[in-house]
């Protein structure tokens, strides 16, 4: 008699990574195709997020409403819509607003959906996001469903579905991954896997060293990527959209950490110690490392930092002004829309 042991799975997972912690390369192959104006633009894209998720924490409550940060993060979120085509879909949190905007949701309409404005739920047509999704996993059933249609367009176009490590706890997960399975859907779920689902840290949600497993039980094929590293994040979307594009449906499972608060405002050291944990994880965050790399090249100067700052606060700025011209919403609002289709 032979009960299989769930750790027979784990040294099938090594984490996929292009450079290490110090910003050395670890995988040379990957690198060569990456060209220096990409590999720029990675830069200029995490730089930015971080500078417009850290003044957001600062306007929450007056101006933004409900602002959940994403410092510590970037090189996932980066670095996986980056592997997209302008018509793939993507089904996000209420933490992946910087993926959308990347995508091409317009940023006011990003102010106005932290503040539960319903015009922040209006996704232009031409712009290929779910409205993010507050109820935790409810995205990755209608990911499996959004990629059977992908499926049976037949245009080679996928979805991308985000999800926390809080996620995979759900029912919902299970439900749309074995679904996914059995129809092949063009679906990717991709889990951020950042430590904690609010307050609870993974190793009270689960006793399966990779969330990445999960996925077997459903027939779907898994890896684990290094969610601080921008490139390799781009390199395993980048092949999971080929396979999905194909009716494969595959999971990733970045690992990451959420430097600040569960929502702008929470504390964190009531759940978790800022201590050498927190340090470490610290020393590890995307911009440090890919900043060293870029540096390595003569590819990034702090000048050019500022000025990527510069314009995110401005752009913030300007998305807050717009979001103030837009009428408050009523009540009689809420009713009206509710039957008719968005623009
Ligand atoms: C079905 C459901 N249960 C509970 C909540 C309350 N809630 C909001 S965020 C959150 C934790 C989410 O954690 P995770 O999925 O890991 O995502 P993260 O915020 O860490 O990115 C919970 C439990 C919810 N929104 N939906």
């Amino acid at each position: 008699m032979n009960f299989v042991d769930p750790k027979v799975l784990e040294e099938h997972y090594q984490m996929y990574q292009v450079i290490d912690e110090e910003g050395k390369v670890v995988n040379e192959e990957s690198l060569a195709t990456f060209s220096d104006k990409q590999l720029k633009e990675l830069m200029t894209r995490m730089v930015y997020t971080r500078a417009w998720d850290e003044k957001s924490a600062i306007f929450t409550t007056k101006e933004i409403g409900i602002h959940a940060p994403v410092s510590g993060q970037e090189a996932s979120m980066i670095g996986s819509q980056y592997a997209l085509g302008q018509t793939d879909w993507i089904a996000p949190t209420f933490r992946d607003i910087p993926q959308i905007m990347w995508h091409g949701f317009p940023k006011y309409k990003a102010i106005l959906y932290q503040r539960g404005h319903f015009v922040g739920g209006q996704v232009p047509k031409d712009v290929h996001v779910l409205n993010p999704q507050i109820v935790i996993a409810a995205q990755m059933t209608q990911a499996t469903g959004l990629g059977l249609g992908l499926k049976k367009d037949n245009n080679g176009q996928v979805v991308i579905v985000y999800g926390g490590d809080g996620s995979t706890s759900q029912g919902d997960f299970y439900e749309a991954m074995n679904f996914a399975s059995v129809f092949g859907t063009n679906t990717i779920f991709f889990i951020q896997n950042n430590q904690y689902a609010a307050t609870v840290k993974i190793a009270d949600q689960t006793t399966t060293k990779t969330l990445a497993q999960k996925a077997l039980a459903a027939g779907i094929k898994s890896i684990q990527v290094d969610g601080m590293d921008v490139l390799a994040v781009y390199k395993v979307t980048q092949k999971a959209r080929m396979m999905a594009a194909k009716g494969e449906p595959v999971l990733i499972e970045a690992i990451n950490y959420r430097i600040h608060a569960h929502f702008a405002g929470d504390d964190p050291s009531r759940y978790r110690l800022l201590d050498e944990i927190h340090e470490n994880w610290l020393a590890k965050e995307p911009l440090i490392r890919y900043r060293k790399f870029l540096e390595k090249r003569n590819l990034w100067s702090t000048e050019e930092e500022k000025a990527v700052i510069k314009h995110a606060e401005y752009d913030l700025d300007q998305a807050i002004e717009k979001a103030r011209q837009v009428p408050k919403q009523t009540i009689a609002d809420l009713e009206t829309i509710m039957y008719q289709s968005t623009d």
